[in-house]
């Protein structure tokens, strides 16, 4: 327990003005983003508010973060790994070795000082991820402030912190430009999510940190892993060990210790991993381990729906999932499923006679089933929309129905009283090289829902990066800048994106640079293509 001293009760006395001031911005409404040009506010995704003056400021040398009050402890240290891994980022490689000592202090900013008043740091769907942010301008001492609920929310805070930010080649210090700063700021949507796909292509453990580095710098929340297809099943999964014979290869593999690390480290920053486990279709691969769960060595997908083995297996993988994959909801696909190896395989055409059932009410009763063991170990649920499309009236109420087909089925999936992730395949499908990130910028997941109680049902959105046409070499080039365009499309009040694309070009392409030079290969604005394709 610390005494505090005449500094840090001045820094205290600052929350009160950022309140007052915040207040202010919002009742009176000084000056916010509207109006300011690009070459202003060079922010993403754009704040809920934002205000600034003109005065720079220096980031000292000796710049520390402070919790002051609040009752968040940080006993898990994510918030002090946040603050290093921004003071990384901001210096970039630069050696950062002016010594701001004998600059006016008045205009050397000494800390950041953070208040996060809840004391969890569980990360689940749904937290609060708001942040207010207040740069001063030149002061004696100087001290920028940062009050969130959650770490989380003081994630983002520190990310946008670290926008403000840009290293002086003169001075050789880092510098803010434009102080004071005023953000008051907090998501459109609770779910903003990138695919992707270690089926198709695997990507390495390095690959997947990198990828989710460069989702928290631009606040999307949701790493959606499609782990497993029919092309390779690379995931140890215990219960069940000779699953993961599906691999490509014996070293082309995850163990749940990779797993776990990998949700451990997206967690630290503030990013939930939805996992997926694609059924019935999409599961050949299973069978390399266990053929028994094919309906017939030639005929081999989808999983076998006459087989209890094949639900004793779900319930091994779902369990096992369940210890390392805490986010509330499980994927559980449902998408592109062809029955015909059901009807032509003689055991299982005779097990579907016997049961009364034909294709299509086998199909709904194996989504079914696998929701009830997905409940059973304490998920919700996502499916793809096939399964809304074909029998929504049964699907369980704690499902999430997965837009992407083209009709507008989000509409029809809120107006059934049920909750939709909006990732239409013609604006947010990043595998489909020909969408412009114009074109993501202006898909709007609202589209034609107009009823408030509807509208909240859309609990967001989701880029998909199939991996098919990616391997670790370009998987970054194909997902940004595109993926940066939704990102700010799901996280930007309505009122505040712009109308056209072609507005935000130069902040957009300020954003890739910044990816570029925090070791993001994201690709040009011009040429969304990637510069290679593998074969
Ligand atoms: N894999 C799985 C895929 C796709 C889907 N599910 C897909 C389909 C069409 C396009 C892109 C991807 N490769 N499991 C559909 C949800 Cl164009």
């Amino acid at each position: 327990m610390w005494v505090l001293g005449v500094t840090e009760r001045r820094v205290m006395g600052a929350f009160w003005v950022l309140n007052l001031v915040l207040f202010l911005v919002q009742v009176v409404g000084i000056k916010g983003a509207h109006g300011i040009g690009e070459h202003g506010v060079r922010i993403w995704p754009m704040p809920l508010s934002v205000s600034h003056g003109h005065k720079s400021l220096y980031v000292g040398k000796d710049f520390k973060i402070m919790r002051q009050g609040g009752k968040y402890k940080d006993a898990s240290g994510i918030l002090k790994d946040g603050f290093s891994r921004f003071l990384a980022v901001v210096k970039g490689a630069h050696v950062v070795d002016g010594d701001t000592s004998k600059l006016d202090q008045s205009r050397v900013l000494q800390g950041l000082s953070v208040f996060i008043s809840s004391t969890k740091d569980e990360l689940q769907y749904g937290i609060d991820e708001s942040y207010k942010l207040l740069v001063p301008s030149p002061d004696k001492p100087t001290y920028a402030h940062l009050e969130a609920q959650t770490v989380y929310g003081a994630l983002h805070g520190l990310q946008t912190f670290s926008q403000l930010c840009q290293f002086n080649f003169s001075s050789r210090v880092i510098e803010i430009l434009m102080t004071p700063w005023i953000i008051n700021d907090q998501p459109r949507f609770s779910f903003r999510g990138l695919l992707i796909d270690t089926s198709r292509h695997y990507q390495p453990l390095p690959i997947i940190k990198n990828v989710i580095d460069s989702m928290a710098y631009a606040k999307l929340n949701v790493l959606h892993w499609h782990i497993v297809d029919t092309q390779s099943f690379p995931l140890e999964i215990p219960s069940y060990p000779k699953l993961w014979d599906g691999a490509y290869s014996t070293s082309e593999r995850y163990t749940m210790a990779d797993a776990a690390e990998i949700v451990s480290y997206a967690q630290k920053r503030g990013i939930n991993v939805l996992a997926e486990l694609d059924v019935p279709g999409h599961a050949l691969s299973w069978g390399k381990g266990y053929p028994s769960l094919w309906p017939s060595k030639d005929c081999q997908e989808p999983l076998d729906v006459s087989n209890e083995f094949t639900f004793k297996v779900i319930d091994g993988i779902l369990s096992d999932f369940s210890k390392v994959f805490k986010y509330k909801f499980v994927h559980l696909g449902g998408d592109e499923v062809n029955t015909s190896c059901w009807t032509l395989t003689p055991h299982v055409s005779k097990w579907l006679k016997e049961h009364s059932m034909n294709e299509s009410q086998a199909y709904q009763y194996f989504v079914l089933q696998a929701q009830k063991i997905a409940l059973s170990h304490g998920y919700e649920i996502v499916n793809w929309e096939e399964t809304f499309n074909n029998f929504g009236n049964k699907l369980s109420p704690k499902t999430v129905v997965h837009n992407w087909l083209g009709g507008g089925v989000a509409q029809r999936v809120v107006a059934a009283g049920l909750r939709c992730i909006v990732s239409n395949q013609d604006k947010w499908y990043l595998d489909h090289l020909d969408t412009t990130w114009e074109q993501f910028y202006m898909n709007e997941p609202l589209t034609n829902i107009t009823k408030s109680e509807q509208q909240k049902l859309v609990i967001g959105g989701e880029v998909c990066m199939w991996g098919e046409t990616v391997d670790a070499s370009d998987i970054q080039q194909t997902i940004w800048p595109r993926a940066a365009a939704a990102a700010e499309r799901l996280w930007t009040p309505y009122d505040k994106l712009a109308k056209e694309a072609k507005q935000v070009t130069g902040r957009l392409a300020h954003f890739r640079c910044l990816l570029n030079q925090r070791g993001i290969a994201a690709a040009p604005l011009a040429a969304d293509t990637p510069l290679t394709q593998p074969g």
